[in-house]
């Protein structure tokens, strides 16, 4: 049990490395010299372009300008100690959303979306692995009817996982494709289904009102269905990943975030500007392009793995 714990945190830990060395270690260096105001003025610099978000940058930077007060010869260990602490509290905030509980025999509907490539139909197959794992009779829904690449994708991945797949024709009506899922889900006792979606991009407001027809056509196979809504983003896109999260959102009220190619992003600090502005749980991290790179998102491994040097 430890040694999974540990190995999760190494991943965590190796995958945050870049986003590490733009924080953590600029904020060693500038703390280790002469402490003024223009250093206060670095580390809001330095928290910005980590892409933190405006808010968090000057709330922490004067977190550290009131503890110089009373610590006028901490060390850059100390001040990276007091950023850690601010952190993980923000993280700890209660989410603002909570996902509906399935009926008893019915099986969870997730809907996965998310821009084109961020990684939506990879982060399927590693969760499908992982709750087939665990005992989840588990069903994949090809709702990507854009491209015929997108189902054989899909396809690939049920095979080599061994779950059950429903597809439709290339160019079909996705929410025609979800209706068949959800029947044959419900029919079949599966646990849980994942719905794959075309990647779409948040300001082409048709392709955004299709994932609401999705949700109604979902609604009215299963109740409550699709019970969550989960939104892949991209870490590496850094500051467009927030506005994607907050125009999903409105069109598609998200119940979770599945965070990925953290391994290599420089941006990963984006996670608390996310989480800060909308309260949606941030769920799963992907670390890697392998389908067990995937993990659960634990806020303790991600800020020691920001902040400790
Ligand atoms: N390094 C890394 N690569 C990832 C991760 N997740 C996905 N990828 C890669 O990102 C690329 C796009 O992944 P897909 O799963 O096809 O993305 P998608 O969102 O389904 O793409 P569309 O359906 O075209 O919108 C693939 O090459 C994946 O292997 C990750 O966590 N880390
Ligand atoms: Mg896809």
């Amino acid at each position: 049990m430890l040694g999974f714990l540990k190995s999760g945190f190494d991943k965590i830990k190796n995958a945050l490395a870049k986003t590490r060395s733009l924080l953590a270690k600029k904020i060693q260096q500038l703390f280790s010299g002469k402490i003024d105001e223009s250093t206060l003025e670095e580390l809001e610099k330095i928290l910005y372009e980590a892409d933190l978000g405006t808010e968090t940058a000057v709330d922490m930077t004067e977190i550290v300008r009131r503890f110089l007060r009373s610590h006028k010869e901490a060390s850059s260990e100390a001040i990276l100690s007091c950023l850690r602490d601010y952190a993980l509290k923000l993280l700890n905030e209660p989410p603002k959303v909570l996902a509906p509980i399935p009926k008893p025999g019915e099986p969870r509907v997730i809907l996965i979306t998310g821009v084109n490539g961020s990684g939506k139909t990879t982060s399927i197959a590693k969760l499908a692995r992982l709750f087939k794992k665990q005992g989840n009779v588990v069903l994949l829904a090809a709702a990507d009817t854009f491209r015929a690449a997108a189902i054989e994708q899909l396809s690939i991945w049920a095979e080599r996982i061994k779950v059950d797949l429903v597809k439709g024709q290339s160019g079909s009506d996705p929410a025609a494709v979800v209706f068949d899922a959800l029947a044959a889900a419900k029919a079949r006792h599966c646990d849980i289904v994942f719905i794959d979606t075309a990647g779409r991009l948040q300001n082409k407001t048709e392709l955004m009102q299709e994932l609401g027809k999705i949700q109604r056509v979902a609604s009215k196979t299963i109740e409550n269905a699709p019970h969550e809504t989960w939104l892949v983003i991209d870490a590496t896109t850094g500051q467009n990943a927030l506005d994607q999260a907050i125009v999903f959102n409105s069109f598609t009220p998200l119940t979770g975030l599945i965070i990925t190619k953290l391994d290599g992003s420089a941006k990963g600090g984006i996670l608390l500007a996310i989480y800060r502005k909308l309260g949606v749980p941030i769920l799963w991290v992907g670390i890697g392009e392998g389908d067990e790179d995937l993990t659960s998102f634990d806020p303790k491994h991600y800020v020691e793995a920001l902040f400790d040097l």
